[in-house]
This record gives structure tokens, sequence and C-alpha cells, in this order.
């Protein structure tokens, strides 16, 4: 597939480009950064908030489908939270309506139910509960990519991802993380699904501890193969262990996070 990768200069957007173009994918970066260096292909530096730079890389070239990494990666004020996580969202999927772009993966995350109590494992089915105006603004994104999914018949899914690390750096991570050669079989499995429609998955490796279940991302192909537990023996406890564990969002959804939805703004 020829595939448009937003964030592409990100920590996620590397590991990403290189593994779907080892995978076989055309891969297209843009970024607010120009193209790094020892990354290849093409590249636009866009911001993805400016709908008509946008549409204009689709009116360059065509693309077969877009994984949205681009995004304020933490908590911010909620306006920037919905531009970085909506109003981006918004520019990709009118764009893809217009050009005929029918596949969009995006970089959703675990804090769109960061408030859900730390008890069973969390399904996909559980209702949106962010512990942060990040969160809030990744349940937005992903609402607008259910309406373009029912409008317009786009297939979209949205890959709420845990704690993205070469290796798991914390107790809470024994159960959050998601390693890069995971992360490139998830964006995969997403981009090839065979029609998902609007779907949601949580985007962490086959942790024994995990707190989410895999099994809507089973169903569509994504099998990840590493383990945290692996790493158990080097994480050594830290004093917010067991705060963090009250909440699945862990430290997001802590009180020292907590600040006014304007703050910053005019
Ligand atoms: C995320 O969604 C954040 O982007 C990242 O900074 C981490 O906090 C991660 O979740 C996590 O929960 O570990």
């Amino acid at each position: 597939m020829k595939v448009l990768v937003t964030g592409a200069a990100g920590s996620i957007g590397r590991v990403v480009t290189h593994g779907l173009a080892d995978r076989g994918h055309t891969v297209v970066g843009l970024d607010l950064v120009p193209q790094p260096g020892g990354s290849d292909g093409h590249w636009y530096t866009v911001d993805c908030t400016d709908a008509d730079a946008v549409a204009a890389v689709f009116d360059e070239e065509s693309f077969d489908g877009v994984v949205h990494l681009a995004g304020i990666p933490g908590e911010t004020s909620l306006p920037d939270a919905l531009s970085s996580h909506v109003v981006t969202t918004a520019a990709l999927l009118d764009a893809m309506v217009e050009h005929d772009v029918s596949r969009f993966v995006y970089a959703s995350s675990n804090h769109a139910v960061g408030r859900t109590p730390r008890r069973e494992l969390v399904g996909t089915d559980t209702r949106p509960r962010p512990d942060t105006f990040y969160g809030v603004g990744k349940v937005a994104a992903e609402a607008l990519m259910s309406l373009y999914a029912d409008r317009h018949g786009l297939d979209a899914v949205a890959c709420r991802i845990g704690s993205f690390h070469e290796r798991p750096e914390t107790p809470r991570q024994l159960a959050t993380w998601l390693s890069h050669d995971d992360c490139v079989r998830m964006v995969d499995a997403a981009l090839t699904a065979p029609a998902p429609g609007f779907a949601v998955l949580y985007g962490i490796s086959a942790n024994t501890r995990a707190w989410w279940d895999l099994e809507p991302g089973r169903a569509l192909g994504y099998d990840p193969v590493d383990d945290a537990e692996e790493f158990a023996a080097s994480v050594a406890p830290t004093p917010d262990d067991e705060a963090e564990a009250a909440y699945v969002g862990g430290p997001f959804a802590m009180a020292d996070i907590v600040r006014p939805a304007l703050d910053g703004t005019s």
C-alpha cells in the first residue's frame, strides 16, 4: 500500500515509517519538521491543523491509506488538545473523502479510557472515560472517525496505544508496554484488515500483566509477540506505583496533572 504517515519524525513515527517500508509498503512522511537524516522517501513539512495545506498534499499525490500519528503526546489546555487531536484528524478525513482514500489508522491512546478504575481487563466496549484533556481529544477524534465511517464508508481503526518504549521502564509499563516491533505489527494489521469499518483496538504488547483486552486487536489481525514480563526483573519499584495503579491511565489520572480547561488561552 502507499501510505501517508503523519508525525513521521516523532518517536513512534520513525519506527513506523521504517517498519512499514520493511514490510513492503511505500511510505510518504509528513511532519511539522523537516525530514530527519536517515529517513528515505517522499516528505511533506506540513502542519496538520492547516486544512488547506493538508488538502494540497492529497492534490499532489494519491494514497491508499493514512496513518495519523501527529499530535501533542501529553496534557495541554483543552483548546490545544482539540486542535492537536480533533482538528488534525478532521483535516485528514476531509481530504481523504475528497480523494477517495478509504483507510485511516489513528494513534489514539489508553488515556481515552484512563479514568477507568483498575479492576478487571478493560475491553473496547467500555465507555469513553478520559483522564485528561489529552484523553478528551482522543475520545473526540475517535468519535469523528466513527462519524466518517458511518457517513462516508471509511475504514477507520483507532489504536489506543499504551506505553511505547524500547523496553518497559516502570511497574505500570509491565502492563501497558508496546514494543517497537509490535507497534509496526499493529499498524500494519490496522492498515490491511479486511473491511473493519470503525474499530478500536488496544496498542499493547502481549504483556502477561495486561490491563487491556487484546482480543479486539487479534480480531483485526494484530498478533503481538513481545511480553514486558521478560524485563520484569530489571524494573525497579517507584514511589508512585500504588497511585499509578488506581486507574488505567496511571500518572495522567493523578491529581497533580489537573489544570483548568482554558488555562493559558484567551
Ligand atoms: C500516551 O498516550 C502518551 O502519549 C505517552 O506520553 C504516555 O504517557 C503513554 O500514553 C502512557 O500511558 O504510558
